[in-house]
């Protein structure tokens, strides 16, 4: 998949933050609606049940032609066969991720502000997430969210899919798309759902 390929909504899991409803059916009613790109990303799990739960996943996501990717355990991308590794800022390099896993497997990586998605851009990742854009509960700790002039700065410079991250609703995806950004990165809006098969089609209908 080059980048021009990838999918506009990407999907992170969280699962403590799925109101009680297990992972694999909120991946399946979401993979269902129409998500195509899915980040499994349990930073508490010990390696085994990490190892379990992404065997449960991935053949959810796979079924419908999408892309797995691991948050930062490129070891297990390897191991699994996932589609890339998600990286984070205390991951490995880009660069140590793109030796490893080739040229073919994707690497996304998150980054909190235009120096850092540059560097990501120079250090050859294939997408960026930027954020948080907007407020967003799990962020408060670290500052007030970066918002749209910051995203509109970063989509100027940088040529690479940038991904916004952090609060996005429905309502907000025409002015993250607006300020150029090429999808966006989800959480609570699907995870977190009343219905996750209409607020996927939603998140869906508004990046189309
Ligand atoms: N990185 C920046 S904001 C964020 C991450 C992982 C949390 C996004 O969660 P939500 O629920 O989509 O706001």
């Amino acid at each position: 998949m080059t980048s021009q390929t990838l999918p506009r909504l990407y999907l992170l899991t969280d699962r403590h933050h799925t109101l009680q409803r297990s992972l694999p059916s909120i991946v399946t009613q979401a993979v269902e609606a129409g998500v195509r790109m899915v980040q499994i990303r349990e930073k508490d799990l010990e390696t085994p049940d990490l190892i379990a739960l992404s065997r449960l996943l991935m053949p959810l996501v796979k079924q419908h032609q999408g892309t797995v990717l691991l948050n930062d355990r490129i070891d297990l991308v390897i191991a699994l066969g996932a589609d890339g590794v998600h990286l984070r800022s205390d991951s490995l390099p880009v660069s140590v991720a793109r030796r490893l896993l080739g040229p073919e497997r994707l690497i996304g990586i998150s980054t909190h502000s235009i120096q850092e998605a540059q560097i990501a851009e120079e250090e050859g990742a294939d997408f960026i997430v930027l954020g948080p854009i907007f407020d967003t509960p799990s962020k408060r700790p670290y500052g007030p969210p970066l918002g749209v002039q910051v995203l509109h700065e970063a989509c100027r410079t940088i040529r690479l899919p940038i991904f916004a991250i952090g609060g996005i609703s429905p309502t907000r995806i025409p002015r993250v798309l607006s300020s150029g950004a090429y999808g966006v990165a989800v959480i609570s809006s699907i995870l977190q759902a009343s219905s996750i098969p209409d607020t996927t089609r939603e998140l869906l209908a508004r990046l189309s």
